[in-house]
């Protein structure tokens, strides 16, 4: 922080105290992580000096040598993690990734079959304010009151509609999602599938939820939610796709990449090729299941009851509580996370009845089972003294115990 606080003190001061929120802070927002200082520092590098429209090898620009080999490496590491016969790894996010395969895929108005964004799918997957609701015609799937993707349904709405895609993958979904099924329904129309990974990418890579690939047509991710990266999107596909989704990234809808991001990105792949790393996407699992029983046990419903992946929600329904206010006093006492719906959500999205929770980063920084088990009951707690503002100072004592326990970085 030396030349920022030389440069501009105001700036440094503030990161300064998000250093501090984030060491005082438990974790639980399911799509974040903490990425290592070695991806950190890649992205603070010279390379965001440089201009590198298009492929490496291939650019518009000079002096293009040592991006050109920083891309590649990139590249070779998302084949061989996920075993892919392709990768670009430009988007600059998981919504330009998934915006890159509308783009190839579809042509305006086509119909694309995905999740719902109040039963767990993505803004970028067919809402209504976003592109891809704007300009294609989405029919929609969601979840049973058990979570659950009803694939019969799913099947029969593809047999409806006719889509030209099908999406899976979600933002909120707590069951393993069976992309075998999907190609079957996928195929079964003649629709292109697109399985949109960003939540789960760091549990495929360690082998703990089952690959699209094989299955999938188009695979998106993010980098920086439990594949431990920086913030930014990947895309991969077979060798047929692969020139037409560069093209769609690029000038489709991108121009120059992120070199330096794209650096942090291979450095968060090596990470995620360690050994060390199916450890511990094991363990964000573990902690789940750990939180989810903690939890239930307290007699707070989960829905779906339990959890097989890292992500949960809290139903709130008969605390009489909202999702808003829950998520506002979690932030209180050191938990954060945020508000989310719950199947057949009586309340809107603004509000809602359930807060969704996840453990990526809880992970990272080295909690365990016992620890999850504690955070469910301070959840727990939380909820039933509700103003009690003793209490309350109370379980922030507890949160702020945990915090000490495992400092953010350790070095
Ligand atoms: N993917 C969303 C989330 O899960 O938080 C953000 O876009």
């Amino acid at each position: 922080m030396n030349y920022i606080n030389k440069t501009d003190n105001e700036v440094a001061q503030i990161i300064e105290e998000e250093l501090k929120r984030q060491e005082n802070t438990i974790e639980l927002i399911a799509s974040e992580n903490i990425a290592s200082k070695a991806v950190m520092e890649a992205a603070g590098t010279v390379l965001t000096n440089k201009y590198a429209e298009g492929k490496p090898y291939k650019r518009f620009y000079n002096g293009c040598d040592f991006v050109d080999k920083i891309e590649t490496i990139a590249v070779e590491r998302v084949k061989q993690l996920f075993g892919v016969e392709h990768a670009n790894v430009q988007p600059h996010s998981g919504a330009q990734a998934n915006m890159a395969v509308f783009f190839y895929a579809l042509k305006h108005g086509d119909t694309v079959l995905s999740m719902d964004l109040s039963n767990g799918g993505h803004l970028s997957h067919g809402s209504p304010v976003n592109f891809s609701g704007m300009y294609f015609n989405i029919v929609s799937y969601g979840v049973n009151e058990y979570g659950e993707i009803d694939y019969d349904n799913v099947e029969k709405l593809a047999i409806e509609n006719k889509p030209k895609m099908i999406i899976c993958g979600a933002s909120n979904y707590s069951k393993i999602i069976d992309f075998k099924r999907f190609k079957e329904i996928a195929d079964k129309v003649g629709a292109y599938l697109m399985a949109d990974i960003a939540h789960i990418a760091g549990l495929v890579a360690g082998g703990v939820h089952p690959s699209p690939v094989g299955y999938a047509d188009f695979i998106t991710t993010t980098t920086h939610k439990s594949l431990r990266g920086p913030r930014g999107g990947i895309i991969m596909c077979s060798n047929e796709h692969a020139a037409g989704i560069d093209k769609a990234v690029f000038p489709g809808i991108q121009g120059g990449p992120l070199e330096h991001i794209i650096a942090a990105k291979a450095v968060a792949l090596k990470e995620a090729l360690q050994p060390d790393f199916k450890d511990y996407a094991k363990q964000i699992v573990k902690n789940a299941k750990a939180l989810a029983q903690s939890l239930m046990e307290e007699n707070i419903d989960i829905v779906g009851n339990g959890t097989e992946n890292h992500v949960m929600t809290i139903d709130l329904r008969k605390t009489g509580k909202t999702g808003k206010d829950t998520a506002n006093l979690l932030e209180k006492i050191g938990i954060t996370a945020n508000k989310n719906t719950v199947p057949n959500d009586p309340l809107s999205p603004f509000v809602t009845s359930g807060v969704r929770i996840g453990t990526p980063a809880v992970t990272t920084r080295g909690f365990k089972e016992d620890d999850m088990i504690e955070i469910g009951k301070i959840i727990a707690s939380a909820i039933t003294v509700w103003d009690n503002e003793d209490a309350l100072k109370n379980l922030r004592e507890r949160t702020q115990k945990l915090c000490n326990k495992y400092p953010l970085y350790k070095d």
